[in-house]
């Protein structure tokens, strides 16, 4: 690996490479050229290793994956780069002695805003995990210009601004314009007979858009390994732009140029919440078309195998069913362009394609309509009805007048396209995220597709990068963890268990202690800085960030501090564990009721704080912007991890493996990978409460809940409740829409009902956080436990059971 020497030699590089880019004398660099300057150095010193990996996979044929993720929520990257690269100490000796602090420069690189949440925030430890285990894998998504807004708080409510983080340019990326190809949209597509007895396919009137590929370097953990991540830009392609210029019709030109553009301008803003259509299914086939495309052309190219052998060299893999399409698409390849018969295309296909579910609310199963499909992918359209055509016959010949059952797993169904239906019956293997979810989808979601092909279905439990999460985020923990059990955990996450053996050992614990405390008042400087608010370090930090969702439940969490603020007003001598409530995350800007549960928590904040008599033993603030950097500050100062999603909602939840492994104690329901931390930790390492999945589930099904019930029995509730509708809050402000939603439309996410538990378990965190060494021993035994949820596992499983990729050492 190139390396610089030292930090001498740092500097001197650093003086060629800043005078050459900028065209400066050093000190009149801006922070941002300093910090582009530094990001394109690290680029220097792993190009040799990026272009020599790529080499390594030809020469070799491993077999390689391509994650196809329409979101990669990666993260600021210098840091990890030069932790990657192990360069970390001595650049930031080098710029010390140049003057400058590396801890200043590092927040000059923008979050590159390429994701919502979880979902996109797991392809990117994925990535991450693949090159630091030394697995041929790469990412492909779009290169979007705006990610997901920017959030800020104007009186109380959330207003997005645009993100443009591209504005000075992302140093960490490499246009390929050699590597571009084309995707075609609209037009007519039809069979006619090849005048050989076979039917061939004409498509025709189609428009071009143009798919440029930038490639970002996917750097390994000290090991020579570098993959890649390959976004890709629409472009208009020139001959078609000039085209109809010279066919006079100048707007039409323009119009075409626009529409272009408009493909990889906005990453679409929801999560598990549909809107834009018609964009989104553009991005979707873009995404995919044009990855696999360039797949395609490198295995003809470079490993020059027969397309009947595909898959025992690539496998495709597909994050949610946004990239489902590559299911038709590869078929549209392998017969329209490579002469495939339909048997023959459909078993390359299935054996090359895995499918990973995210979610099974009903309103983020993907569907489209199938005349605006069919219109904007005549092609494509042709071949899903075959694929729906051919699938329904055989299973009403396995299930003769069973309509129910075809009904159930039709691609093609009241007029719309079924996008998890194609992906499960297109794929080889399908995969829920937990241990919960998928049995969840084995039993409900999916039950007709498990009873047709059980050998597909298989649980990965996600996992989170400790590299990121711990080592990156949270030095002074990776350090103690050194001192006490060796490095080892670096490499092998599974080690942190050795730290059980220091559970109940004093010093340790003390230390423990003292680091927490540390990153407590990081957090706190953090708020001081920017809200002008001083918070009590020795109190509970209690947080819960993840995007705002009713099924999520923060209205659960806002309710219980009102109810708390309550308490104490009306007893003022009483003395609690003096808590501290966290709150961050986006909300979609259609999502109603998740907007108003922001400007709820905002005003019930300024209500607590304000209040002197109540605010020494609580305080609640709204966390603007939660985006990957500010979790890299929360996750470590957090002493409570919030994880009260209504149990079978949450597919796994990765926010909750974060804080576990910086020491945070999780209260949570009986879902998602909480019921694996659950296990791993025992009753005594966390704090589990409220309804269980079977219970939900059975209350759907059969009825007998009663929100107004709830609201009668309860006075707690009752007073709670009345305040959002009543003027008493703030300054006579009301939540109709909560209000409604909870009473009037019998609290579909059982709030109220799992309201007493709830705060039955925040007592038992107060008494628990009381016995500061037992607290502590809860803390080493959850950072002990975490490295079962290092990604590193998730991707090792992945690539035994569903991949069989081969690590390839340099
Ligand atoms: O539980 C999380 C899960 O941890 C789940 O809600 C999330 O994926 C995470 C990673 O597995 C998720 N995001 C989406 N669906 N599930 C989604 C849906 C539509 C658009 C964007 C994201």
């Amino acid at each position: 690996m190139n390396t610089w020497q030292d930090k001498e030699e740092f500097k001197k590089i650093f003086t060629v490479k800043a005078h050459i880019l900028w065209e400066k004398e050093l000190q009149d660099l801006t922070p941002n050229e300093v910090y582009q300057t530094v990001a394109y150095m690290v680029r220097d010193l792993v190009s040799e290793d990026w272009i020599r990996t790529n080499q390594i996979y030809a020469e070799e044929k491993a077999k390689q994956v391509y994650y196809f993720s329409i979101e990669f929520l990666l993260g600021r990257l210098l840091q990890s780069n030069l932790i990657g690269v192990g360069m970390e100490d001595v650049c930031r000796a080098g710029l010390k002695d140049l003057g400058w602090d590396l801890d200043k420069i590092i927040p000059e690189e923008r979050d590159p805003g390429l994701g919502n949440g979880g979902l996109g925030r797991l392809a990117a430890c994925f990535i991450d995990s693949l090159a630091a285990l030394q697995l041929p894998g790469h990412g492909c998504s779009i290169r979007y210009q705006y990610g997901l807004f920017n959030q800020r708080i104007i009186d109380d409510q959330q207003v997005e601004l645009p993100d443009n983080w591209l504005v000075n340019g992302f140093p960490w990326e490499v246009k390929k314009v050699d590597k571009a190809v084309n995707v075609r949209f609209g037009g007519n597509a039809y069979m006619r007979p090849d005048g050989e007895g076979n039917l061939e396919c004409v498509y025709e009137k189609y428009s071009s858009v143009r798919a440029v590929p930038y490639d970002v370097p996917v750097i390994g953990y000290h090991n020579h390994t570098v993959n890649t991540l390959r976004l890709w830009r629409a472009e208009y392609s020139r001959e078609d732009m000039y085209r109809e210029l010279s066919m006079g019709d100048r707007h039409r030109a323009f119009r075409y140029k626009n529409s272009v553009q408009l493909i990889s301008r906005f990453l679409y803003p929801e999560d598990s919440t549909e809107e834009g259509r018609k964009l989104r299914l553009m991005q979707e086939y873009f995404m995919v078309s044009a990855g696999l495309q360039s797949i395609v052309r490198y295995y003809k190219k470079k490993i020059k195998e027969s397309m009947y052998d595909f898959d025992h060299y690539i496998a495709l893999h597909i994050n949610d069913t946004h990239p489902a399409l590559i299911i038709p698409e590869l078929m549209r390849i392998l017969m329209d362009e490579e002469g495939m018969n339909w048997e023959d295309a459909w078993k390359v296909t299935v054996r090359s394609v895995a499918y990973t579910n995210h979610t099974v609310l009903p309103e983020a199963m993907e569907k489209w309509s199938i005349p605006m499909f069919k219109e904007l992918l005549p092609r494509i359209y042709l071949i899903v009805d075959e694929i729906n055509r051919r699938w329904l016959k055989e299973v009403r010949k396995r299930y003769p007048g069973n309509e129910d059952m075809a009904r159930n797993v039709a691609i093609l169904w009241d007029g719309q396209v079924h996008m998890a239906h194609l992906a499960v019956l297109g794929s080889h293997s399908v995969n829920g995220v937990a241990e919960i979810h998928s049995q969840i989808l084995k039993d409900s979601t999916l039950h007709q597709f498990y009873t047709c092909f059980p050998a597909r279905f298989s649980n990965k439990t996600n996992g989170i990068s400790h590299r990121r999460w711990l080592i990156q985020s949270n030095p002074q923990l990776a350090d103690l963890l050194d001192d006490t059990i060796g490095t080892d955990w670096r490499r092998d996450p599974r080690r942190l268990l050795d730290l059980k053996g220091y559970s109940s050992d004093g010093s340790f614990l003390e230390q423990l202690g003292q680091v927490k405390k540390t990153r407590k008042e990081i957090m706190a400087d953090y708020i001081k800085k920017k809200y002008a608010m001083t918070v009590d370090t020795s109190s509970i930090f209690d947080v819960q960030i993840k995007r705002i969702h009713l099924y999520k439940r923060q209205l659960l969490n806002i309710l219980h501090v009102m109810h708390l603020y309550y308490f104490l007003r009306d007893n003022p001598k009483v003395q609690i564990t003096p808590r501290t409530f966290l709150f961050g995350g986006k909300a979609a800007a259609s999502y109603g009721e998740a907007k108003q549960t922001i400007r709820l928590i905002n005003v019930v904040a300024r209500m607590v704080n304000t209040d002197r008599r109540v605010s020494k033993q609580m305080q609640v603030l709204f966390l603007e912007n939660y985006n990957v950097s500010l979790g890299q500050i929360l996750f470590p100062a957090a002493d409570v991890s919030e994880q009260i999603s209504t149990a079978g909602k949450e597919a796994s939840g990765t926010g909750n493996m974060k804080f576990m492994m910086n020491g945070a104690i999780t209260l949570g329901t009986m879902d998602g990978a909480n019921v694996e931390i659950h296990r791993e930790v025992g009753d005594d390492n966390c704090v589990i409460f409220g309804l269980r999945a079977n219970e939900v589930m059975d209350y759907y099904i059969h009825g007998g809940y009663s929100a107004w019930n709830m609201y009668g029995q309860d006075e707690n509730i009752r007073q709670v409740m009345n305040s959002l509708v009543d003027g008493s809050l703030g300054y006579g402000e009301t939540f109709d829409m909560l209000y409604e939603s909870l009473l009037d439309r019998n609290d579909e996410y059982f709030v109220l009902k799992d309201f007493e538990p709830y705060c039955k378990a925040q007592v038992e965190i107060a008494n628990r956080y009381h016995d500061r060494r037992h607290w502590l021993h809860s803390s080493a035994i959850n950072i002990a436990h975490s490295g079962y949820f290092s990604s590193d596992r998730t991707i090792m499983q992945y690539a035994n059971d569903i991949w069989h990729l081969r690590k390839m050492i340099h």
